[in-house]
């Protein structure tokens, strides 16, 4: 029986429900080498946090995330909490021995980033392991197109293309949330969606984003307040607040290789519900992803003759891509909640090895820094704004 590994949830939203999901499945359908409990969830609200560990599978509860730290029956603390409180929540989980998971995007800002990567290369030296939570990453599609790019079928990069598209608050009556208010979010679809484009066009091509031009947008300036708190889409309540976040950002990139980039994040898509769409043009190939029909790859391969050249429709449900042969037979197809649960099992591994799992905070870094660049190159009329690197 592999040792156990108690987990302490900070949150239980959306993202709370996805992780928890995530902790209760992963032993079922991959052999871990450690057992992962759902030790203890916490929430500030009491009665609220309880109903939802009963309903989620956790076995207590916490007020006050502070004594989840504490605790010596959690070894790890997963933080889904809005984006203000990750570098305090993660940076003192860390230095308390813990290792930490941590949604995405790491922080609201690049110090606050900067902080939690320092903090987890400290902890790394001691075993503690971390991990930011850019799931897509695990889809089985995309494993493949960073697969075929590092093989050489695309050939040179030349053109990245992506689009990240949803619709919750094209309606303008649709009320606040937290994701609508700087100081909680950070931004606004740049960050919640934004960074998720980031990460997989850098994850797949294997290049970092170098510089940027960007706009940012918000369509609806005021909203009602809603009836209750809540993390996405609501219900209306009394009285009007202000949004303080972009509700769409697009920006144009370039790439360490040289490759173009062209981006897209909003929330105004209407029609558009969760629509991750990649496509990638190399010197002999090309590759479009799109997260509506998330078991599929369509690949162009240029080396084929140009009589019977087409993209291929590739249904990525083979056992033998990474993950798959853990679930059903092939086109019976996975879904968003198998993204949470491939990011559980590979945090697991890389803790019971020893190892670093990616992405790291340094990844989740880079990224804030990439969506630092655009705020700031679409604050200065959409000027050409370099994003630090190593170089
Ligand atoms: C809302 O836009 C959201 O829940 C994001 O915060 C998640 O990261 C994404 O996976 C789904 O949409």
């Amino acid at each position: 029986m592999p040792r156990t590994l108690g987990v302490g949830l900070i949150g239980y939203a959306f993202m709370g429900a996805a992780h928890s999901q995530a902790w209760r499945t992963a032993p079922h359908f991959f052999d871990l080498p450690l057992r992962p409990e759902l030790t203890v969830l916490a929430g500030r609200n009491q009665a609220a946090v309880a109903a939802a560990a009963a309903k989620l599978g956790w076995s207590s509860t916490e007020t006050d995330w502070r004594r989840v730290i504490e605790r010596d029956d959690v070894d790890l603390v997963d933080v889904c909490t809005p984006g203000d409180t990750h570098a305090e929540i993660a940076i003192a989980a860390l230095e308390a021995g813990k290792h930490v998971l941590c949604e995405k995007p790491l922080a609201n800002t690049v110090a606050q980033a900067r902080a939690m990567a320092d903090a987890a290369a400290k902890a790394a030296a001691h075993g503690v392991r971390s991990m930011v939570g850019f799931t897509y990453r695990r889809v089985p599609a995309i494993g493949l197109a960073r697969q075929l790019v590092a093989e050489g079928r695309l050939g040179q990069i030349r053109h990245v293309r992506a689009q990240y598209l949803q619709d919750w608050i094209a309606d303008p009556t649709a009320p606040m949330s937290w994701r609508l208010e700087k100081d909680k979010a950070g931004s606004g679809a740049l960050g919640d969606i934004g960074a998720h484009i980031v990460d997989l066009t850098q994850h797949i091509t294997g290049e970092r984003l170098t510089g940027v031009s960007a706009l940012l947008e918000t369509f609806v300036k005021e909203r009602p307040l809603p009836a209750e708190a809540g993390s996405l889409a609501g219900v209306a309540g009394e009285g009007t607040g202000t949004v303080t976040v972009d509700d769409a950002a697009v920006f144009t990139g370039r790439f360490t290789g040289g490759a173009l980039g062209v981006f897209e994040a909003t929330r105004f898509a209407l029609g558009r519900k969760n629509a991750i769409r990649i496509e990638i043009n190399g010197s002999r190939g090309s590759l479009a992803f799109d997260f509506e029909d998330m078991n599929v790859l369509h690949f162009f391969d240029g080396d084929e003759p140009g009589e019977t050249a087409g993209f291929r429709r590739i249904v990525v449900t083979e056992p033998g891509h990474p993950y798959v042969g853990h679930w059903w037979p092939a086109g019976h197809g996975l879904g968003y909640e198998h993204g949470f649960t491939h990011q559980v099992v590979d945090l697991v591994t890389a803790i019971a090895q020893g190892a670093d799992p990616a992405p790291s905070f340094a990844d989740g870094l880079q990224v804030q820094l990439v969506l630092d660049a655009v705020e700031r190159s679409a604050a200065d009329r959409a000027r050409w704004t370099q994003i630090p690197g190593d170089d």
